[in-house]
């Protein structure tokens, strides 16, 4: 392999990803440009074969969508409604705590739980949901509301966001989800979310609340308008926060789904693409414990795939995903954590089921040694 890589122009960086040497942003837009995927994965395989071996991650959890009405209406996106249109809901909280209930015979160990930027629900309905939550299932890890959210929250409740975030760790949020980083480049967000917080702030909430406590995700929705150079700014101003604070958690790269957007004249991203995505970012982000390939946007075949291209996460079963389905995504909104522990075994790896914060839940053993 070592022979292909310097064959496809890599060699130099080869040697640093061999000496744990930290890529720079060119190395970067060099892996984008190659279009040597093995050449890229087995690289990005190296790393995370170093930082996590055979480990490969999924969750038993469930995502509940309270609300698609949003103010922020992105181009990209399929999932947000206007107040008034057909398509538009929202739920009570007893409705969130109907979801909760329903499933409560279900090993759930996460929630997830994002919306939109809603017109008029007031902060207490956030907090109420969280409680409602954690009265039906105490135990239960609530990840909820991007960093988007928090900084709408925070204009609610009238207050900075360290202080907006302990009110909702005290009401039961536990860590906050990667959505809403888009693509960081003003010129995109001008582009396709020109309402939508700008991607500095997104980052110093997602700083605010690592030094809070609270551990986070951060994502990058690509495949759509920008350019090879802006997926290299959103990396490493990622990197550059993680530095800062160590607080995130994972990296999942969002592939866009143009159906029923405002974008849909796009095409969807490709399996080369996808799979680039994930092994410039476990390349790229050292600093990131885990990179996770979300099954719902890249479907489970190419999921499994990536497990040799950098991925060490598959996410979880899901179920009642609304934001990628409503896009046009194929993959099916659930899967069973018994068929994420089969692709995962297929793959070579060890299946492990996981809480949110990568605490151990059950270790699957391998069968294929
Ligand atoms: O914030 C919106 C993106 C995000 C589209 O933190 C779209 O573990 C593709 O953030 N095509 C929601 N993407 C999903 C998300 C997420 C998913 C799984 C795990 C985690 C995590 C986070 O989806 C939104 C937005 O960035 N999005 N529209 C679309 N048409």
């Amino acid at each position: 392999m070592q022979n292909s890589i310097k064959r496809a122009g890599l060699g130099d960086i080869y040697d640093k990803v061999v000496e744990g040497e930290r890529l720079s942003f060119d190395d970067g837009l060099r892996l984008y440009r190659n279009s040597n995927i093995l050449a890229v994965g087995a690289m990005a395989n190296i790393v995370r074969e170093k930082m996590n071996g055979d480990n490969t991650y999924f969750i038993y959890n469930q995502h509940i969508n309270y609300s698609n009405i949003c103010t922020n209406l992105c181009k990209f996106c399929a999932f947000g409604k206007e107040k008034d249109a057909e398509l538009a809901y929202e739920m009570t909280v007893d409705d969130v705590k109907r979801k909760v209930q329903e499933r409560l015979d279900e090993p759930i160990t996460e929630i997830h739980m994002v919306g939109g930027i809603h017109p008029d629900l007031p902060f207490s309905y956030y907090l109420d949901v969280l409680r409602g939550i954690k009265e039906v299932r105490p135990d239960v890890h609530i990840q909820a509301f991007t960093c988007v959210e928090i900084g709408h929250l925070a204009g609610l409740a009238g207050k900075s966001v360290a202080d907006t975030l302990e009110i909702l760790k005290e009401a039961g949020l536990d860590s906050i989800p990667g959505g809403g980083a888009e693509v960081f480049a003003p010129r995109i967000r001008e582009i396709t979310c020109k309402d939508k917080l700008p991607g500095n702030e997104w980052i110093e909430i997602a700083k605010t609340a690592h030094r809070s406590g609270l551990k986070t995700n951060a994502t990058m929705l690509y495949g759509h308008i920008e350019t090879l150079e802006e997926r290299m700014e959103h990396l490493h101003a990622l990197r550059d926060a993680q530095d800062e604070t160590g607080g995130f958690l994972a990296f999942i790269p969002l592939a866009f789904h143009p159906k029923n957007t405002e974008m849909s004249t796009l095409s969807r991203s490709t399996g080369i693409d996808d799979l680039k995505n994930i092994a410039v970012a476990r390349l790229f982000l050292d600093n990131f414990p885990h990179i996770k390939a979300y099954w719902v946007m890249i479907g489970p075949k190419l999921a499994q795939v990536s497990l040799s291209f950098g991925a060490d996460d598959m996410d979880g079963t899901v179920k009642e995903e609304i934001i990628t389905r409503m896009a046009g995504s194929e993959s099916g909104h659930t899967i069973g954590s018994s068929t994420l522990v089969r692709l995962i075994r297929e793959a070579g790896r060890t299946p492990i089921e996981r809480g949110t914060l990568y605490n151990i839940i059950e270790t699957h053993p391998r069968t294929d040694n």
